[in-house]
C-alpha cells in the first residue's frame, strides 16, 4: 500500500530548516491557522446560497470595489483565526482600508497581508473563488503595518487556497512551491503536488480580452503574437481565463502558459492596474518564482516593486518563464 501523504503540518515541520527558528514557528502557526480557516471558507462557500450569504452588503471596499456579504464574512473569520495564533503582528486585507493591529507577538510576529475572498464575481455563480495571503516580518516594530510596505523580495512566505470542485492549498516559503488537497472527512490538508515546476512554455493564456483597446501597445501585439498561427512554436495558444486570479494562476503554475492583468494605457501618462500588489500580485509572483515560473509587470520584475501603499495597484503578466520573457520583449520593442 502507498505511504499516506503527508499532512500540511507535518510538512510546515519539513521546511522550519529554511527560515530563522523564530520566524518558522511563526510560519507554521499563521499557515496552519490559515489552512484550518481555510476547511471552514470552503465548508461557508458550499452552503452559501442555503444561508442567504451571496450578494451584495451595498457598500465599497477600501479599494472601491462593491463588496459582497461573503468578503465581510471571510475577513472576519480571517481576523478570528490569526487572532488565536500569537505569531501574528498585523492584518493588511482587502476589506480594511488600514492595517488590522493585532497585539504584537515578539520580534518576529508575523505582518499577514490577505485577500480573504479573491474572484468575488464568481460567488454568485458557483464558480471558484480563493484566498490569496503573504507573510512579511513585523521587525518587532509597533504599529506593524507599516513594515508591510517595501519590495516583494521581503516576503517571507506565501500562499493561495483555492475552492473549487476540491480545496487546494499552495504555499512557499522560498524553497519551491507545495501544493496540498483538503481531504473534506478529515479536515486535513495532504501534499499532494510536492515542488510543482511550471513548463517552461504553455498552450494556453488568460486576460480579460474585453479590454483589449486599453493595452499597451505591446501588450496588444503580444496577444496577436500568441493567436497567430505557428505549428512549429505551437501557436495559436489557447484563451483560458476564469476570472479568478487564484484558479487562473492555478491552472497556469499546473499547466504552463500565461495569466495577464495588464494595466489601462488609456493615459499614457497615467497606466491604471487593477490587481493589488501585497495580497494578490506579490505573493501569487513568488509562488510563480518558486515554481520555476517568472512574473513581470511588463517593465519589470514583480518582486522588485515597492509597496508605498496598502492597497497600491500593480499589473501582472505571470507564468511559464520563456512566455513570460517572450511578453517583456513585446513590452520593450
Ligand atoms: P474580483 O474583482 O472578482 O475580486 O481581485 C480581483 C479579481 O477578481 C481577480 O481575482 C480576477 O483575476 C480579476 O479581478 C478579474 O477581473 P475582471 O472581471 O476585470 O476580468
Amino acid at each position: 500500500m502507498a505511504d499516506s501523504p503527508m499532512t500540511l503540518s507535518e510538512h510546515l515541520a519539513t521546511q522550519q530548516a529554511y527560515l530563522s527558528t523564530e520566524h518558522a514557528r511563526n510560519v507554521a502557526a499563521v499557515v496552519g491557522r490559515i489552512g484550518r480557516v481555510a476547511a471552514v471558507i470552503a465548508q461557508e462557500l458550499a452552503h452559501a446560497a442555503l444561508r442567504d450569504r451571496l450578494g451584495y452588503v451595498g457598500a465599497a471596499n477600501a479599494t472601491g470595489d462593491q463588496v459582497k456579504k461573503l468578503d465581510v464574512w471571510g475577513h472576519d473569520a480571517l481576523v478570528a483565526a490569526l487572532r488565536e495564533t500569537r505569531a501574528r503582528a498585523a492584518l493588511i486585507s482587502e476589506e480594511s482600508a488600514e492595517p488590522v493591529e493585532m497585539e504584537a507577538g515578539g520580534t518576529h510576529a508575523l505582518v499577514v497581508c490577505a485577500d480573504p475572498v479573491d474572484g468575488s464575481s464568481n460567488l454568485d455563480v458557483n464558480g471558484a473563488v480563493g484566498t490569496i495571503f503573504s507573510l512579511r516580518s513585523s521587525r518587532g516594530k509597533t504599529p506593524a503595518g507599516p513594515q508591510a510596505l517595501g519590495a516583494g523580495t521581503d516576503q517571507i512566505g506565501a500562499g493561495y487556497v483555492m475552492y473549487g470542485p476540491a480545496t487546494a492549498l499552495v504555499y512557499t516559503v522560498g524553497q519551491g512551491a507545495h501544493g496540498f488537497t483538503l481531504a473534506p472527512e478529515t479536515g486535513e490538508f495532504l501534499l499532494t503536488h510536492p515542488d510543482i515546476r511550471i513548463p517552461r512554455r504553455g498552450k494556453a493564456y488568460g486576460i480579460n480580452e474585453g479590454n483589449v483597446h486599453t493595452w499597451h501597445p505591446g501588450q496588444r501585439a503580444f496577444i496577436e503574437h500568441l493567436k497567430a498561427r505557428d505549428k512549429a512554436s505551437g501557436r495559436p495558444y489557447s484563451l483560458r481565463y476564469s476570472g479568478a486570479m487564484v484558479a487562473d494562476v492555478h491552472r497556469t503554475l499546473l499547466d504552463g502558459g500565461l495569466f495577464m492583468y495588464p494595466a489601462d494605457w488609456s493615459d499614457p501618462a497615467k497606466p491604471k492596474a487593477k490587481l493589488r500588489l501585497l495580497y494578490e500580485v506579490a505573493p501569487m509572483s513568488f509562488i510563480t518564482e518558486q515554481a520555476g515560473g517568472r512574473a513581470s509587470t511588463g517593465l519589470e520584475r514583480v518582486l522588485d516593486v515597492v509597496a508605498t501603499d496598502y492597497h497600491q495597484r500593480v499589473a501582472v503578466i505571470l507564468g511559464s518563464p520563456e512566455d513570460v520573457a517572450t511578453a517583456d520583449e513585446f513590452y520593450r520593442r
